[in-house]
């Protein structure tokens, strides 16, 4: 996160750490946002491993430590959408999900520090603004072990589609979201897949996933993020059907 501040603990308790599994320490890749107990919603490029080797880090804020408030879990299966595209050096449908495996029946246990978001039913107005939050790069450093989050605005599709911003290089599955004006504020390497979200009468929604973007809280080049509400009807069925069979 570009030009943003550390979190309070419990802040943003949807947030996953998407970790590749190696000793001593696991290694932050991607983010991802909590939408059921046992279902992470993630971008489409952040799953080219394998499952095996991942794993999902829920109630975190520093990476670097074993924090008594965290939920650590396998992954049963990564479902990509069956869109997704890289076109151009532009991902399309940059959508994922991931069925988290149960730990003694049960996945994510609801606490202060791990919940689930909101899955938007409507669009939120231009200029709405909301949070990115992440561990990605910052202009510092390549990776914050901090927790850190940033405001940044809803922008329109036909500024952001402008010459020069993404001169026509977004489709109907993506928005951007920083500030024009004052850039610097802004996503970044390794936030990518996490949630940007929007607060409606105290409710946290997932309104967008971290995608792309030319740099980083670079003047006309705001972050681009998948549109979530394009996807409802594939995140809603997808889940219903992985959950009725059974393994
Ligand atoms: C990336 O490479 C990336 N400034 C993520 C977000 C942004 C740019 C690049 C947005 O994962």
């Amino acid at each position: 996160i570009y030009g943003g501040t550390k979190t309070t603990a419990g802040k943003h308790p949807w947030i996953a750490s998407l970790q590749m599994k190696s000793s001593p320490r696991s290694e932050h890749f991607c983010g991802g946002v909590l939408i059921k107990a046992c279902w992470v919603l993630t971008a489409g490029h952040c799953v080219e491993h394998s499952a095996k080797n991942l794993q999902v880090a829920l109630g975190k804020q520093d990476l670097k430590k074993r924090e008594p408030q965290e939920q650590i879990f396998d992954v049963e299966k990564i479902i990509r959408h069956y869109n997704y595209r890289e076109k151009n050096e532009v991902p399309h449908n940059d959508i994922a999900l991931l069925k988290l495996k149960p730990v003694d029946g049960h996945c994510a246990v609801e606490t202060k520090y791990v919940k689930t978001v909101c899955l938007p039913y409507v669009s939120f107005p231009d200029g709405t603004d909301c949070f990115v939050s992440g561990w990605g790069a910052t202009e510092k450093d390549d990776l914050s072990h901090q927790l850190l989050d940033v405001n940044v605005k809803l922008i329109s599709q036909r500024k952001c589609n402008a010459p020069r911003a993404y001169d026509q290089r977004l489709d109907e599955s993506m928005f951007c979201a920083g500030n024009f004006q004052r850039p610097g504020a802004d996503s970044c390497q390794g936030d990518s897949g996490g949630p940007l979200t929007c607060v409606e009468d105290g409710f946290y929604y997932v309104y967008g996933l971290v995608s792309w973007g030319e740099g980083c809280g670079l003047k006309n080049k705001p972050g681009v993020y998948t549109q979530v509400t394009t996807f409802l009807r594939w995140i809603k069925s997808t889940i219903q059907t992985e959950s009725r069979s059974l393994h």
